[in-house]
């Protein structure tokens, strides 16, 4: 969905039509004045337990913070308006949600198609951890249809992990082809929306059945904590998923729920900040003769950028690109830029760069999900976009004349 368009939207903790817009959303929906004090910003309440009034009588549906909490369910509402969803779970780190979905989705002996690039952490979580609960994978270029349509396997696949804008080599999936062919196969397919944000893609609207988030990133938006969430329509899956939460008890804090709640507030105006800022930055990469190649979904000549222009209302904020010469190059890049802060993480309001094959990235060296070891990714920021250019650009310029003095 674009933005402008009506969204969708429910009352606290309660599924139906959400009567507003996306940016009127952002704002209020799980936000409405306190009832008991007409504070205008969620409380946030830090206790562990609630009182009841006999036994199993519960005052307001809560009774032990695991299970619930008041601004962990604001938070809830809130991010399930954004998706369009009927229900939102918050988690502790957008991986704790990865794994509450999938342990919640499939079973020991089930088959996943994984993208054929993805945040490493991701991989690594089925690589290295649901592997060994039982969950089969296999890497599949989600942008190639004939290739995701042959590794299908009917009857045993349950799953399709989506990435759509992909970290760090910003490919991109069409999430209504890959519903339609999870679908068919009797699968379900899960996008990470990590990068788009529900402001410029609602995969949900697209025909997924699970959005996951990590709100580190755009949700919270201000580099100030680590969350994770899962958006869902199937009230049967919300269940299973809750169940999963609450047995688990990878959930957030309330103060983590409340600073991403305080983030989501802002998301349309800084996600349309990122956008200018990013396609500016692009444009600079593209044209400048020390660099190779610059990934960017906003460029014409990046292979998905019409499927981007349909599916997306805006090309994000993330930018990666390859210098000229090489990985040592790409190292001194990073160590020479002033503005964007050498750091691992996106999606916060200042600037950042990195190498992620030898940082975010690092889990999957030599696996079939290597990213090139000369690629620098930028989570562009809010800043001066001329600010921003001057600074990139003399650390390329350093960094290139300290290669080719070295
Ligand atoms: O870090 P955490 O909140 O657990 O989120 C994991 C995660 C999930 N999905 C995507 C697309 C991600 O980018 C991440 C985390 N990524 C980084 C920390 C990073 O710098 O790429």
């Amino acid at each position: 969905m674009r933005a402008g368009e009506p969204g969708h939207a429910v009352p606290p903790r309660v599924a139906g039509p959400w009567p507003h817009r996306f940016e009127t959303l952002a704002v209020h929906a799980g936000q409405e004045p306190d009832p008991a004090t007409g504070a205008v910003v969620v409380p946030i309440h830090p206790a562990s337990t609630f009182a009841q009034d006999g036994v199993g009588q519960l005052r307001a549906g809560f009774d032990y913070a695991r299970s619930g909490n008041p601004t962990r369910a604001a938070l809830e509402t809130s991010l399930a308006a954004l998706e369009g969803g009927r229900a939102g779970l918050a988690f502790a780190s957008g991986l704790a949600a990865e794994d509450a979905l999938l342990r919640a989705a499939c079973r020991p002996g089930d088959h996943v198609l994984i993208p054929g690039d993805a945040y490493g952490g991701t991989y690594r979580l089925f690589d290295r951890v649901l592997a060994t609960w039982g969950l089969r994978y296999t890497p599949v270029d989600l942008s190639d249809l004939a290739a995701v349509r042959a590794a299908l396997l009917p009857g045993r696949t349950r799953l399709i992990w989506c990435e759509t804008p992909t970290n760090p080599l910003l490919s991109i999936a069409d999430i209504a082809a890959l519903a339609e062919l999870a679908h068919g196969a009797g699968a379900l397919l899960a996008v990470d929306n990590t990068f788009a944000s529900p402001y410029l893609q609602r995969p949900l609207a697209l025909g997924a059945d699970a959005v996951v988030h990590s709100t580190t990133k755009y949700l919270g938006g201000h580099s100030d904590v680590v969350g994770g969430a899962v958006i869902v329509n199937d009230p049967e899956l919300a269940e299973r998923i809750r169940f999963v939460q609450n047995a688990t008890g990878a959930v957030p804090g309330p103060f983590d729920a409340w600073l991403v709640l305080r983030g989501v507030k802002t998301l349309p105006v800084r996600m349309d900040r990122h956008n200018a800022n990013a396609a500016v930055i692009a444009a600079m990469l593209a044209d400048h003769q020390d660099v190779l190649e610059v990934r960017y979904p906003g460029l014409p000549g990046h292979p998905g950028h019409a499927l981007a222009a349909r599916q997306m209302s805006g090309f994000g904020g993330m930018v990666s690109f390859r210098p000229r010469g090489g990985a040592a190059v790409a190292a001194e890049v990073c160590a020479r830029t002033r503005l964007f802060t050498l750091a691992e993480s996106l999606g916060g309001v200042e600037s950042l760069i990195e190498v992620p094959g030898r940082m975010t990235h690092a889990s999957v060296a030599g696996s079939p999900l290597a990213v090139p070891d000369d690629l620098v990714r930028l989570s562009v920021g809010i800043e001066a976009a001329e600010d921003l250019v001057e600074d990139l650009r003399q650390a390329l310029e350093e960094a290139i004349k300290v290669a080719a003095d070295g």
